[in-house]
């Protein structure tokens, strides 16, 4: 059984941490509702939700990603870059825990999940604004003993790695290469954004299942005229909070393996 962790929108999302957008109001009601299509979307792909109840002193805490690493056998507590998320982790913790060997980043490290790409035993991690190098090093540590590669990739004009590069398919990444060097990666083919839409570039794969946003229409395209199909949903309500597809969930397999 296929897991996902999601959490309630939260009522004070629009004091949400913004880095590269400008602040624009952001309804609650409509967050909910698409936040709630999005969870459909995941349990028509077969997942199991795990909800956690609304935070709502913790603006951000509907981007889940952010806050945990899960691997085959062992999950990951990061410590976000942004002090204020920092409250998000403890709740997940406590699920995940249920599920697999935990480990966390501690004081110096920071790490966001959204800076993780995990690519089959290899790790891209974006040494971000929220994610620096002491992060990624206990990362390392932690993971190198169930066999996987870290690789620090460098991230330049976007918030963390995944807004810039996401796995679309079969070692095929979809990326925007004004914010990141596609020779950072050993995939096996890439499929660029529209220009026209930078923020393009972050897809949601559940096994072979491809989910994406409902308002990049010309990268969609492209994605199809690659043979990849996709299933929309409209997060733009979330996007003006900065998060994207994959932040608002935590996805695995039940049953752990190496
Ligand atoms: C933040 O700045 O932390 C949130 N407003 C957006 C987080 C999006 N998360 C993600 O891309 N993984």
């Amino acid at each position: 059984m296929r897991i996902a962790i999601t959490r309630e929108v939260s009522s004070s999302i629009g004091q949400c941490e913004l880095t590269h957008l400008s602040r624009q109001d952001i309804d609650v009601d409509l967050a909910r509702s698409q936040h709630a299509q999005y969870e459909h979307r995941l349990i028509d792909l077969g997942c199991k939700l795990r909800r956690l109840s609304e935070e709502s002193n913790l603006p951000d805490s509907v981007f889940v990603e952010d806050t945990a690493i899960v691997l085959g056998d062992v999950a990951v507590i990061t410590r976000p870059g942004a002090i204020l998320r920092r409250n998000e982790t403890q709740s997940v913790a406590e699920v995940l825990k249920e599920y697999r060997t935990i480990h966390q980043i501690v004081d110096p490290g920071t790490l966001d999940g959204g800076d993780v790409l995990h690519v089959g035993r290899t790790l891209y991690v974006g040494n971000s604004i929220r994610s620096n190098i002491p992060g990624i090093k206990q990362l390392l540590e932690f993971v190198t003993p169930y066999g996987y590669k870290v690789e620090v990739v460098k991230v330049d004009g976007c918030l963390h790695l995944k807004s810039a590069v996401t796995l679309v398919g079969d070692e095929t990444l979809l990326i925007n290469r004004s914010w990141v060097d596609a020779n950072s990666f050993d995939a096996r083919d890439f499929i660029d954004i529209d220009p026209s839409e930078p923020y393009a570039a972050n897809a949601l794969l559940i096994g072979e299942e491809l989910v994406y946003p409902t308002n990049y229409p010309l990268t969609r395209l492209r994605l199809e005229n690659k043979g990849i199909g996709v299933r929309v949903v409209d997060v733009s309500e979330l996007q003006k909070a900065e998060g994207a597809l994959t932040c608002c969930s935590l996805i695995f397999e039940e049953e752990g393996q190496v």
